[in-house]
């Protein structure tokens, strides 16, 4: 992936700095801790970089110490000559670092000193990336960095028997029949991806915790268990996982699982207690309850502050967290029920619980109110509970987003969600504020994402997709680096620097996102995908059916009238002003038009031409969008190494077909229900 360096240090400036590349100081570490992760890292790091294995020593000559690098932990690395000052370095948070080249004429030498061993680590990932993205100049580097958020997590939906719930690249590297894979060097090198990106914590099981999965917290796996957070802790990661609310009653040891009932509480403080025995740093519990037809409090009439608490009781005296999902609504809705709207359901469970929850529970919400469309609002409950911690989730597995057989880059998208102006404390209350902890003092807070990864060769199904797990990383360590930024930098790390490659590649995945929603649903309305698998063009696939995701298309117009005026209330949920701009027809945004409103099709949009010309024209553009990001990567032959450029070559061509099904079946659908011809008279079937 973005780890492979091979030959990709560019010789610009090198000379001045090559000596220092031959040896690094460091006082070592414990043994399998995060500071020898780190310096393992940059001498395998280097090696690779420069052909050339650096000496790793404690012992420093005064010589040596002017042509080297430096490595630490600031308050134990002699900071003298390395042009750091500790006041400075002591103002860094836990996880920040420093990289600063020190040029005394011919005697230069490099400082990566972090506030933390995984401070250090994360350093040391940062120098590699820059000498593999930009090389080493003659100025050097003066770099000062500290993460935006303090949980940055990832969620594996991974089930025991291998497979992957929504999964699009194969089988899961953690289980094969039943068994985990506790020793496999596939979990060691993906917690080396992880890490390079700076995430901190994974739950390791799917949220839909199935039978042989409750017991992930009994002796039965807690060894195995152990092995997989060991290999994860060596890279600054703590384990998770995700439990059944039902545990007690699903391993019959008693007759019920409410959260208020004494034997319940004790059961689960026994079973933390275990899991600590085996694993002292463990993370906590991640918990879907009263979601999907999983097990939950309502089930004796408890609400979900009652069952999140018992639960981080019995963690609590380990520091250990719930994650507490938020994904609760109404999933067995009768179509017929206008009355009912899905996307209000998290809010009305969960906002009027302000306040009620333990200091170790974080309420983990996703990003949109419905799940994880191509275009959502932002969730109102986001920030909306000033007194209850809160993280966001997003969907790097890409379910609704062509599955990793259409190239969809994610982070254009996850950066709109983060600049989003939820306004709840006044203008400039952005969600990367809130989920930053700055505007509530949250005890705990930060960002999770479902992960993309299975055990295929290039980890992610489509190869492109990788760079949507290497781009959360990086947007959740900063939110204000820009996309393209995210993007060039993977695609330099990956498919090396030669311009045409960067500039195909960044360009083809900035574009990406736009061209996967102009071929699929229009306007923010949602679903319109082939029920269950969600791959594919079906318009009415879910418009009968129980899940409350509906369009309500009829030969006048679409759309879902969710204003407090005509609808279902649904923008009262935001902050006034917010409220305001998506409740008039004049100032909500087109992209969402659909969303919040039902309208003609002879409706007008803000960009001056009508639904559903609107929705013509995007749908033949999308398609010649793909084909000319086809043709242009088409061009790259020979610049690729011939197993990547067929593979994406293929996953392009079925791109391309796909894109061309959506494009015909949902023209063909509002041709049919509306009768309006293309203005362009463009085959229509
Ligand atoms: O979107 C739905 C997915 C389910 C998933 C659920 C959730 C893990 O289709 O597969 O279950 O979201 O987020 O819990």
């Amino acid at each position: 992936a973005w780890l492979h360096y091979e030959g990709q240090l560019s010789n610009k400036g090198l000379a001045k700095w090559a000596d220092c590349f031959r040896s690094i100081i460091c006082i070592p570490g414990e043994r399998g801790g995060v500071l020898n992760t780190a310096i393992g890292e940059l001498a395998s790091g280097i090696e690779a970089l420069t052909g050339n294995k650096p000496e790793v020593t404690d012992a420093a000559s005064a010589v040596d110490r002017k042509r080297c690098i430096a490595a630490g932990i600031i308050g134990a690395m002699p900071l003298d000559g390395l042009a750091i000052s500790l006041a400075e370095a002591e103002q860094l948070p836990d996880e920040g670092f420093i990289i600063r080249t020190i040029d005394n004429g011919d005697l230069c030498s490099i400082a990566i000193a972090g506030r933390s061993e995984r401070g250090l680590m994360y350093g040391v990932f940062h120098f590699l990336r820059l000498l593999q993205t930009e090389g080493i100049g003659e100025n050097g580097f003066n770099v000062v960095e500290q993460p935006a958020f303090r949980l940055r997590m990832l969620n594996q939906w991974d089930n025991m028997d291998g497979s992957v719930e929504r999964g699009y690249a194969g089988r899961s590297i953690f289980y094969r029949n039943y068994e985990l894979l506790a020793r496999s060097p596939r979990i060691k090198d993906y917690a080396r991806l992880l890490a390079s990106v700076g995430i901190n914590g994974i739950a390791i099981n799917n949220v839909n915790v199935h039978r042989q999965e409750t017991k992930l917290i009994t002796e039965r796996y807690l060894p195995d268990v152990a092995r997989v957070a060991d290999t994860f802790r060596a890279y600054g990661i703590r384990l998770y996982l995700s439990v059944n609310f039902a545990g007690p009653l699903e391993l019959g040891e008693l007759d019920t699982a409410d959260p208020l009932d004494p034997r319940v509480q004790a059961w689960w403080k026994e079973r933390a207690n275990e899991v600590y025995s085996y694993v002292p740093d463990f993370g906590g519990f991640l918990v879907k309850a009263d979601s999907e037809n999983r097990p939950g409090p309502f089930t004796y009439g408890r609400d979900h502050a009652d069952g999140a608490n018992m639960l981080a009781d019995a963690l609590a005296p380990y520091g250990g967290i719930v994650l507490w999902r938020c994904f609760v609504y109404n999933c067995q809705q009768d179509w017929r029920d206008r009355s009912t709207d899905r996307a209000k359901a998290a809010y009305d469970h969960f906002r009027p619980l302000d306040g009620r929850f333990r200091d170790n529970v974080i309420l983990q919400i996703k990003n949109g109110p419905m799940d994880f469309q191509v275009r959502e609002p932002v969730s109102p409950l986001f920030g909306a509970m000033p007194n209850t911690n809160h993280m966001m989730e997003f969907q790097v597995t890409q379910e609704y987003t062509g599955q990793q057989r259409h190239v969809c880059f994610l982070v254009p998208q996850w950066k709109e969600v983060l600049d989003f102006d939820t306004r709840l404390k006044g203008e400039g209350t952005r969600v990367k504020d809130l989920a930053a902890g700055k505007v509530h003092p949250y005890t705990h807070c930060g960002v999770t994402a479902v992960s993309n990864i299975g055990d295929d060769d290039n980890w992610t199904g489509h190869h492109l997709a990788q760079s949507n797990l290497y781009g959360y990383g990086r947007l959740m360590w900063n939110p204000d680096l820009e996309a393209e930024a995210i993007a060039e930098e993977w695609t330099r790390q990956t498919f090396g620097g030669d311009a045409a490659v960067v500039e195909t590649i960044t360009g083809w995945l900035m574009e990406s996102w736009g061209t996967y929603e102009s071929y699929t649903a229009p306007l923010g309305v949602g679903w319109m995908v082939t029920p269950h698998y969600h791959y594919g063009p079906d318009v009415d696939g879910y418009e009968y059916s129980k899940w409350g995701t509906y369009h309500f298309a009829d030969w006048k117009g679409i759309g879902v009238d969710r204003t407090q005026a005509t609808g279902t209330g649904y923008t009262a949920q935001y902050e006034a002003e917010n409220a305001r701009v998506y409740e008039n027809l004049a100032t909500c945004p087109d992209e969402l038009l659909l969303f919040f409103h039902h309208v003609p099709y002879i409706h007008k949009l803000h960009s001056g031409k009508t639904v559903i010309q609107h929705i013509y024209d995007t749908h033949f553009e999308g398609v010649q969008r793909v084909e000319a990001q086809l043709a242009s990567w088409l061009s790259l032959e020979g610049k690729i190494d011939e197993e990547r450029f067929r593979h994406v070559t293929g996953r392009a061509k079925e791109q391309l077909e796909n894109a061309k099904l959506w494009r015909d079946v949902i023209n063909t659908y509002f041709y049919r229900k509306s009768g309006i011809s293309d203005e362009q008279g463009r085959t229509i079937y």
